[in-house]
């Protein structure tokens, strides 16, 4: 067995988050694929019992512990790793300000709306839609500004924070029916620098369940 297990499926940027930061560090790790959408795993008793009380994805397991939220994961990992860690106390600040921003009004509102709007059956309701996205662009906007001045959101290496905003920046444009990296140019320089970095890996080719049957 892998030293890490992360509870996950392809189509969660909140999962691809952790999984990108396993890969990025070396760590052992699998995947414990969640079937979502047949399912609706998480929203189980016994994924609720057993998994997380929360019901979601991602979870990760390393030995007796089992953490979720995205923003624990990210931390745990940095300081075990010591990669991607903001260091001394301004930095982890900043770090935890963009992480919390991303999390609530950057990924936050991206992943319902792409999950309502090519996922999700029936689809959401347009002015649901309509909600969202505006709130989306302006936010991403504020993330293009700050790229406009520094190679990653804290400055001169990549963290954390990074790791959290990429979440679901590297899905298909036709997923979201727009495309951010086109539209966000100092993102897409960023999301470049990210995609260098040694160990990078697409969503699709890092976690299970790409691709389901009728999907
Ligand atoms: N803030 C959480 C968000 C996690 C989250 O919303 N995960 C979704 C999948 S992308 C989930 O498991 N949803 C379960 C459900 O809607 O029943 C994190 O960053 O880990």
């Amino acid at each position: 067995m892998a030293e890490y297990q992360l509870y996950c499926f392809a189509q969660s940027g909140n999962a691809y988050r952790a999984a990108l930061m396993l890969n990025l560090i070396g760590a052992d790790w699998e995947p414990i694929w969640v079937d979502f959408f047949a399912k609706g795993e998480p929203r189980t008793p016994e994924y609720r019992n057993d998994v997380n009380e929360m019901g979601e994805v991602p979870v990760l397991v390393h030995g007796k512990r089992k953490l979720s939220q995205s923003a624990v994961i990210l931390t745990y990992l940095a300081e075990r790793s010591g990669k991607f860690k903001p260091e001394g106390e301004d930095e982890r600040l900043e770090a935890l300000r963009w992480i919390i921003f991303d999390n609530q009004k950057v990924n936050g509102f991206l992943g319902p709306y792409r999950f309502l709007r090519t996922l999700a059956r029936p689809p959401g309701d347009p002015a649901v839609l309509a909600f969202l996205k505006g709130r989306i662009d302006n936010n991403l906007a504020i993330v293009d500004k700050r790229l406009s001045s520094r190679p990653f959101v804290l400055g001169a290496r990549p963290t954390i924070a990074d790791l959290s905003l990429v979440a679901y920046l590297y899905y298909p444009a036709e997923e979201f029916g727009f495309d951010i990296p086109a539209q966000h140019k100092h993102i897409a320089v960023w999301l470049d620098r990210i995609k260098a970095l040694p160990g990078w890996k697409h969503p699709y080719d890092l976690m299970p369940g790409h691709l389901l049957p009728g999907r």
